[in-house]
């Protein structure tokens, strides 16, 4: 079996193109807020307040979802890129904004339809296999205000409307679909995971869990829309995926980390995968005073429509204590310090072995096919005056993650495909910076949205590309 090797970006974070008839949606209202110790965690967490703020057309605030990396402008020359790099797979995503301005529109917007026609017609002239992901984050601010988002139950019924749209029209170039991009990420980042606006006293957790119920429902619907239509490609789910490790070998610490592996980490791909609630979700909702509304029509439909493969998104691991310990960022979350590891710059501890540990545990929870549907480093890249980027240290990264993956492929472990992350210079999804950058294409752009938007190659391209050849030729590197 060979890896698929493959790169993504998500709609919001790379298109731009707001002012093509493109509907409001919620990341277009994160503003960039210069870091502080807590900006990122400021502007993941939206308000009533800072929605109305976004609408005016004279804020003076920056949005930089609104610009992305400009995609919707380079696409050809993007796409080129991606063929010349050799991949195998590109994932991205759909902005439900730009086919359906307010989310409820009886008929999808001809710009964004023929925005899509093309990236569909060049990325199949290029014979690169396509991952879909429906929904990245992004969801059009008129759900919000008309229902509170995911939470609301009317959000399914639109959903299914846009994805039958996409079916229709695309749905024969598709080999991989994601219904929901990193589906956990509803509990620990409600605004982004679920569309939730944050009140005076914080989020509502039986609102944050009955918009997971109305996503799981949706997903489930999805893949029953599928087997109706035929369609040919597999339907996944998808976590954020941390690998957890107690601090010490206090039974306290151990018996705390299940409990957050559970939940953080689990949960909702135990719904998604295996059709039900999971035994331990009854005591947890129980001691949070968590009520839901579940139909016996949404049992049946979770349960007659489970995914056929499993992803992850992997970039760090978590560690877990019970006594107080220094602390670290990750991924949408904070994390104490593991002594064993190195961080980026924004304090994600970088740990190649865990994702091996990881691949071994999902595959042995779930026992289906298995996708890293993303992974990549955050940095700081310095342009040249040749115009050169030397980022040693993403490729030393790469190599690293790269190799822990094949290893689990020999360790039994069926891995389809590696995916890395913002293959394309993209605005970062928890900071909103354009300085965080993933790519092994630089753009050429700030965090106020300044700069050429031309596209160069860096280093790690020549890697990258050089990697996948070997692969190709010989399967494991
Ligand atoms: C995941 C998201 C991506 C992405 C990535 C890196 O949570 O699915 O959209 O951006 O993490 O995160 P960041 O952009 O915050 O560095």
């Amino acid at each position: 079996m060979k890896i698929l090797w493959g790169g993504a970006t998500a709609a919001s974070q790379y298109e731009g193109g707001f002012e093509e008839k493109k509907g409001l949606d919620t990341q277009d209202c994160r503003p960039y807020l210069p870091r502080t110790s807590n900006a990122t965690e400021e502007t993941r967490l939206l308000t009533k307040e800072k929605i109305e703020e976004a609408k005016k057309t004279n804020s003076n605030q920056y949005y930089p979802f609104r610009n992305g990396t400009k995609g919707y402008e380079h696409l050809e020359e993007d796409i080129e890129y991606l063929e010349e790099l050799g991949l195998d797979i590109y994932r991205f995503s759909i902005s439900w904004a730009r086919l359906f301005p307010n989310g409820i529109d009886e008929a999808p917007s001809p710009e964004g339809v023929a925005y899509y026609d093309k990236v569909f017609e060049l990325l199949v002239k290029k014979k690169i296999k396509i991952f879909l992901t429906l929904n990245h984050y992004a969801l059009p601010i008129n759900l919000v205000e008309c229902y509170g988002g995911w939470k609301g139950r009317e959000c399914i019924k639109y959903f299914l409307r846009f994805v039958h749209f996409v079916f229709e029209r695309w749905g024969e170039l598709v080999d991989y679909w994601l219904p929901f991009n990193e589906i956990n990420a509803g509990y620990f980042s409600p605004f982004n995971g679920v569309g939730l606006l944050k009140g005076e006293d914080g989020y509502n957790l039986s609102e944050v869990f009955q918009a997971l119920h109305h996503q799981f429902v949706a997903s489930a619907k999805t893949i029953r829309l599928a087997k109706q239509m035929k369609l040919k490609g597999k339907f996944g789910s998808m976590i954020a995926c941390f690998c957890y490790y107690p601090l010490t070998s206090n039974p306290e610490d151990n018996l705390k980390l299940l409990f957050e592996e559970q939940m953080n980490q689990w949960y909702c791909m135990d719904v998604l995968s295996k059709g039900e609630y999971p035994y331990y979700s009854s005591k947890f909702f129980e001691s949070k005073n968590i009520t839901l509304n579940i139909t016996d029509e949404d049992k049946k439909v979770l349960k007659e429509n489970t995914c056929d493969f499993v992803s992850i998104s992997f970039y760090t691991s978590s560690v877990i204590t019970v006594d107080e310990a220094e602390k670290t960022a990750g991924n949408l979350v904070v994390s104490t310090k593991n002594p064993y590891l190195k961080a980026s710059e924004w304090g994600w501890q970088i740990d190649p072995v865990g994702l091996r540990t990881s691949l071994h545990r999902v595959y042995e929870r779930y026992g289906k096919p298995v996708i890293v549907s993303e992974n990549g480093l955050g940095a700081r890249d310095v342009l040249t005056e040749e115009y050169k980027i030397h980022d040693s240290y993403r490729i030393d990264y790469m190599k690293a993650y790269y190799e822990q993956a094949q290893l689990a492929l020999l360790d039994g472990v069926p891995l389809e495909a590696f995916i890395a992350w913002g293959i394309i210079d993209i605005v970062s999804a928890g900071s909103c910076e354009m300085d965080k950058r993933y790519g092994v294409i630089y753009v050429d752009a700030d965090n106020y949205g300044n700069g050429s938007y031309k596209r160069y190659k860096k280093d790690s391209f020549y890697w990258y590309k050089e990697f996948i050849q070997r692969h190709k030729a010989g399967g494991i590197n």
